[in-house]
């Protein structure tokens, strides 16, 4: 598999009132924007053509573009936040997503799922059921992807935010995992790699095109990804990680 495309959107100085269940302060939005700037540079350095929306002042956790659309090599999903100062995001994505799908699907009410609840593993696609994905979205979502020839199946979520804060898919049947994934049984089938508990924020890291992107700050799960054989780029993304944002809430990649 390889991405040619992604798209991002810059942050807006509003980031600093984006939600968060961290403790770790308020993000410099000064020195979110040259984070995001090393960012779009790491995936432009792994051979995709970035699209680089501009800010969205409105809605400050519109830098996480990737919980508004699911993007598939056939087709896009629009999805309906769940955290209800998000919904609006979705507003104008169908018009950037035109220039690249013919198709665009759209979750509808009351069904609710945010694609940071969606890990796509090959033609399956795993769906966290969480404070901001529900059974009603999740299903939906499972009907859209069968009309494709994909699958889709639920894992419900106990404490964290969205499936992809807890694991990643880096292709080739790697998958890291931490917390309760760990011992997900419906996960069992892929080469596991154990992020340490006290890690588990880069659980959260991002497959590009045979690249692994890793927030800057987590040796251990950074040499079992280099173990494993990726070749990887450190990437500090500690103004996002303030409003429980990582490194694939920052694009949408396909
Ligand atoms: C939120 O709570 O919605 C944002 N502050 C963080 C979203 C992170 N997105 C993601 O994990 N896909």
């Amino acid at each position: 598999m390889t991405f040619k495309n992604a798209i991002v959107r810059l942050p807006s100085s509003s980031l600093i009132n984006g939600l968060t269940s961290a403790s770790l302060g308020k993000p410099d939005y000064f020195l979110a924007l040259e984070q995001h700037k090393s960012y779009v540079e790491a995936l432009g350095k792994s051979g995709i053509d970035v699209n680089v929306l501009k800010e969205d002042d409105m809605y400050p956790d519109s830098t996480f573009i990737e919980d508004v659309a699911l993007c598939t090599k056939e087709f896009a999903v629009i999805t309906r936040p769940g955290a209800e100062s998000r919904r609006g995001e979705t507003d104008g994505i169908r018009k950037v997503l035109e220039d690249y799908f013919r198709t665009i699907e759209e979750i509808k009410h009351p069904g609710t799922l945010e694609a940071g609840d969606v890990m796509m593993t090959g033609n399956h696609f795993f769906i966290g059921i969480s404070k901001r994905t529900n059974l009603n979205g999740a299903d939906q979502l499972i009907k859209i992807l069968q009309k494709y020839g994909m699958t889709g199946s639920t894992i419900r979520l106990d404490k964290m935010l969205h499936l992809k804060s807890g694991a990643s898919y880096l292709e080739n049947n790697n998958m890291l995992v931490s917390g309760q994934l760990e011992s997900c049984r419906d996960l069992e089938s892929f080469n596991r790699i154990i992020v340490d508990a006290n890690e588990s924020y880069s659980a959260n890291s991002l497959w590009i095109n045979d690249t692994v992107l890793v927030p800057a700050g987590f040796p251990e799960t950074l040499s079992k990804i280099e173990r494993a054989g990726y070749r990887t780029i450190i990437l500090d993304v500690s103004e996002f990680r303030k409003v429980d944002g990582g490194l694939s809430c920052l694009s949408l990649r396909f």
